[in-house]
């Protein structure tokens, strides 16, 4: 049995005070969805077992490049960090796993197995830095790491990336996701090609140092920090590497690292169709990679990149095993209570997709339809599975209201205590 940081008589007694309503307003749901031929309690339990991934730096208050505002009883560190994804495990029950980010969370292997464990936590896939210079580092990746001119850089970053494997296999981590700032800011800067090839070679030497039972997975963005060009632009670009790379490489889709209105379902699609969907990088945005919380802004886009995972999870689709995280940054809010709507936003968007009168949506198309296809998809988009995802946290040891748990229970004022705020001067990292 593992530790649970908030007590579970608070938790216990604000579930208490709202399991009537929460039963009244399941069976209704049931009644309904059983005339749609949709039995609840099968969407429920795919609920409770649909995981997403916290990553650690999701945890403390993030920034822009203009300032960062810390907030009262951030984490000082990993194990701090830790133990704020164990209240969002324990009352989401959706986040069972933490994903690290290498130098940031630096420690003793061992020690952070144990510190994860004693609450029954696991690790998500390991992320290398290189597009900023750690401390006492010897080469800048100031003009580059994978992609630099030149070679020492390239291998100094190649070595940083075969120590993140190093250190996840301590910790039973089965993947690394490597995302790079390389790019240029003018034109002519850099040659597109040569960049990219060194950038494949690379990678390649760190591919060759992946255990057989990981996953390599690449992450593209269209700009930022680089603002000309990036040389993982794309998911063009992003497929060519795991074609390049081998089986055991895939395309990991962030969904802030697209131009605006680009329709990121069809990129998973064609992703999912040609084996390379590796997993997700869940946030929102309205303008760029703005980082907000997954399902705040467009919670449609979320509902039908969900849609396309249905279908190939109901579709049975060779190899599809897609990893869930969240990536984005708490400016004003309490990052723990952003990160568990947050998961809940995503199993929200996955339980809708779920609810897709799919025989009804292929006759649709087939007729050539479009009305009523895309009325279907709606009809799953409107309803409210607020009582589903609320019982799957019940049944599984969860709060039925998360955040109102969390407030009760007064975590955040009683770590504060501990934890003295760290002024952010400079600009903030997500
Ligand atoms: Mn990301």
């Amino acid at each position: 049995m593992s530790e649970t940081i908030i007590s579970a008589d608070i938790v216990d007694k604000d579930n208490a005070a709202r399991a009537a309503d929460l039963k009244r307003d399941y069976s209704s749901l049931g009644e309904r969805l059983d005339r749609r031929g949709i039995a609840i309690d099968t969407i429920r339990d795919k609920v409770e077992k649909f995981a997403v991934a916290i990553p650690s730096w999701g945890a403390g208050t993030g920034g822009t490049r203009f300032a960062r505002f810390p907030g009262a009883g951030e984490p000082r560190d990993i194990f701090d960090k830790i133990e704020d994804c164990a209240v969002i495990r324990q009352l989401t029950q959706a986040t069972p796993t933490v994903s690290l980010h290498i130098p940031w969370d630096k420690a003793d292997p061992n020690r952070l197995k144990q510190a994860a464990s004693r609450f029954g936590l696991g690790f998500d896939a390991m992320n290398s830095n290189t597009f900023s210079d750690a401390r006492d580092q010897k080469l800048s990746y100031k003009f580059g790491s994978l992609s630099h001119a030149d070679a020492a850089t390239r291998r100094q970053a190649v070595e940083h990336n075969l120590e993140c494997i190093e250190i996840g296999k301590t910790l039973g981590s089965k993947a690394l996701t490597v995302w790079i700032g390389d790019g240029s800011n003018f034109p002519g800067q850099v040659n597109f090609a040569k960049a990219f090839e060194r950038y494949l070679d690379a990678m390649k030497e760190i591919y060759a140092g992946l255990p057989d039972d990981w996953k390599l997975f690449t992450e593209h963005k269209m700009y930022e920090p680089a603002f000309y060009s990036t040389v993982v632009q794309d998911w063009g670009t992003n497929y060519i590497i795991a074609k390049e790379l081998g089986d055991r490489a895939f395309c990991l889709v962030d969904l802030g690292h697209h131009a605006p209105n680009v329709n990121i379902e069809m990129i998973v699609s064609r992703l999912i169709q040609f084996k390379k969907l590796g997993g997700f990088h869940f946030n929102d945005s309205k303008y760029g990679d703005d980082d907000l919380d997954a399902g705040s802004i467009d919670p449609y886009r979320l509902f039908l990149v969900f849609n396309e995972l249905v279908d190939a999870e109901l579709s049975g689709a060779e190899g599809f095993d897609p990893a869930h995280m969240l990536d984005q940054s708490h400016n004003v809010t309490d990052p723990i209570e952003s990160l568990m709507l947050s998961a809940v936003e995503v199993q929200r968007a996955y339980a809708q997709a779920l609810l897709v009168d799919r025989q009804a949506l292929e006759a649709y198309q087939d007729a050539n339809d479009a009305l009523m296809a895309t009325q279907t998809l709606k009809a799953a988009y409107r309803t409210d599975v607020e009582p589903i995802l609320a019982m799957a946290r019940l049944n599984t040891g969860g709060a039925i209201d998360p955040v109102a748990a969390y407030r009760a229970a007064g975590y955040r004022a009683k770590v504060a205590e501990e934890r003295p705020a760290v002024a952010g001067g400079s600009g903030g990292i997500v």
